[in-house]
């Protein structure tokens, strides 16, 4: 596998195939890794969760009636147990497993704001399954579309995909899209039926017969399909389990994963053998023709001038939007806040002491600490809301790079016949970071300077309604300048979503272009690549992409 994958790379390096480099980026990072990955994967609320912690014996991670996984938890064995939580942006931390809501679920650790990248479970409990690791992700499918996306990132990870579906919600078109991504990553799929204690046996029998109809129907092939309930009849589902999927796993361990190895980079191969027959058939053809192919391949919609327009189209379309979003969603929270803070000031205000220039201090530095504190909380509440504008954008982006390869590899069937190979591709959402909030002077014009002609014992009471009064404008104030940062935040993350977005399609182009422009000189050189990698891959097997 290792010599498959050093010549695709110099194959890509040679012909200058720059859109495969993070493929194989990623490939080789995967070849770092010596376990096998189980990836527990499906819509929310689907019981993935639930199957993890019923399968080991113990709640080791998070359950919920509302979507609750927000981050990638990794379960592998250890002589002693322990959470380790990687970050984003800083060092690794090793906590407490009683910690562990904290980091993965949505309600202590929402829209993942702590930007974990990964939690990974360390225990004993796992040593019986000898390097077989449980992966427990985020569901697909709920209102956050960032958990979609963390999801959908680490599907090239995947040694063995469980599918679970709810019994209650057997197979939809999100399913089937699932099993089609993950069929390119991974060899086994299988699929996991939750929550059969709902059903009584025929109902069982019934939706079984559904969901491989179903498949058989999409894929022209069947997967297989393990019962599951981690209520009921739990000992005899688990015991199947482990007698068909995991101990056979155990006994063929280095096989099992040879054959994951070998699915992964074969994948890679037909890829670079779509874009090597693509330059080879370009390479035949005269410059004339050449010139032809490439008008029509990039014409009006398919250029870089298009994919730039579109793109800040979705951008600029959005971004004047989001003022408007985020005022309507902090706004709500004014009156109260306002009618708190007048509350508490009017408490406080007896106890403050000294001439006029130290009430007003006094004012401001708790105005702006019960302010900030208000105003803090209304964000963290609405930040999943935040994070769900950039997550809208970028679905935009993610269907528009969707639309705009299909439409290249069309134009590339059209005149050469052959299609470029299929690829999903998102940009990276990130976690919003919330703004800071700052709080005027009390005073506009400093009349609290010409303290000395104001004394307190007479003046107190003027000032305590005129400070009161000035609580609504505050917090008003206050409300549109954190409308403001959070839409700067929000647009900033929309034009980096953008760029990505850009960069990948400009890099997808160019190779396009290469291929295109290949010269007759070079077809030998080509063909002979083409003829050694598909040698390859016959040797080795059939590649996924002809599979469907
Ligand atoms: N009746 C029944 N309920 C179940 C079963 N498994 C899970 N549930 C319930 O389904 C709900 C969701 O379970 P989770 O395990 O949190 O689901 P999840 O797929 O991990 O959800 P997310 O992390 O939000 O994607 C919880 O209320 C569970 O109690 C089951 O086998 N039978
Ligand atoms: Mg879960």
């Amino acid at each position: 596998m290792d010599t498959l994958l050093k010549n695709i790379e110099q194959i890509c390096r040679q012909h200058k195939f720059h859109s495969l480099e993070e493929h194989i980026q990623s490939l080789k990072q995967f070849l770092g890794h010596k376990q096998i990955d189980l990836v527990i994967l499906g819509q929310f609320k689907a019981g993935k969760s639930s199957f993890i912690n019923s399968f080991l014996g113990r709640d080791l991670v998070p359950t919920g009636v509302i979507p609750v996984t927000s981050v990638i938890t990794r379960l592998q064995q250890a002589e002693t147990e322990k959470l380790l939580v990687y970050f984003r942006d800083k060092e690794t931390v090793e906590e407490k497993l009683s910690n562990i809501n904290d980091y993965v679920s949505e309600e202590k650790n929402p829209e993942n704001e702590k930007n974990v990248s990964l939690v990974e479970i360390r225990s004993p409990l796992l040593n019986q399954f000898n390097g077989l690791c449980f992966v427990d992700t985020p569901g697909l499918g709920s209102a956050f579309r960032h958990n979609s996306i963390t999801t959908n990132k680490w599907i090239p990870e995947a040694g063995v995909a469980f599918i679970t579906i709810s019994a209650e919600r057997p197979l939809g078109e999100n399913e089937i899209e699932l099993i089609k991504n993950i069929s390119k990553s991974t060899p086994e799929v299988i699929i996991l039926l939750t929550k059969t204690d709902l059903f009584d046996k025929e109902e069982i029998h019934q939706i079984k017969s559904f969901i491989t109809k179903r498949l058989i129907q999409t894929f022209n092939s069947e997967l297989r399909i393990f019962e599951y309930s981690s209520v009921s009849n739990t000992d005899s589902y688990k015991t199947m389990i482990i007698h068909e999927i995991i101990e056979p796993l155990i006994l063929k361990f280095k096989d099992e994963r040879e054959k994951i190895i070998k699915h992964k980079v074969i994948s890679l191969a037909g890829k670079c053998l779509s874009y090597l027959e693509i330059a080879f058939r370009a390479s035949l053809k005269s410059d004339k023709e050449k010139d032809y192919l490439c008008k029509t391949i990039f014409g009006e919609k398919a250029n870089n001038e298009f994919i730039r327009q579109e793109l800040n189209l979705i951008s600029d379309n959005s971004k004047s939007k989001t003022r408007d979003i985020v005022y309507g969603l902090l706004s709500k929270y004014e009156h109260v806040i306002t009618e708190d803070l007048q509350i508490a000031f009017k408490e406080e205000y007896n106890d403050w002491d000294g001439n006029l220039y130290a009430v007003s201090r006094k004012y401001e530095e708790w105005l702006k600490l019960s302010l900030s504190g208000i105003l803090k909380e209304a964000v963290a509440k609405e930040n999943s809301n935040f994070t769900e504008i950039v997550g809208k954008v970028y679905a935009h982006f993610s269907f528009f790079t969707r639309s705009f390869r299909d439409k290249l590899s069309g134009n590339i069937f059209k005149v050469l016949g052959i299609r470029l190979a299929s690829e999903e591709w998102e940009p990276d959402v990130k976690t919003l970071e919330g703004p800071d909030v700052s709080v005027y002077r009390a005073f506009d014009t400093p009349i609290d300077l010409l303290w000395f002609l104001f004394p307190m014992f007479v003046f107190k009471n003027v000032f305590r309604n005129y400070l009161l009064r000035q609580i609504p404008r505050e917090v008003n104030k206050n409300i549109y300048r954190l409308t403001s940062a959070i839409n700067k935040t929000i647009n900033d993350e929309i034009s980096k979503g953008n760029t990505q977005t850009m960069n990948y399609l400009l890099d997808e182009t160019k190779t396009v272009e290469n291929l295109l422009s290949s010269q007759q000189s070079k077809s030998a050189d080509i063909e002979k690549s083409r003829i050694e990698l598909a040698g390859m891959i016959t040797n080795i097997g059939k590649h996924p992409d002809c599979k469907s």
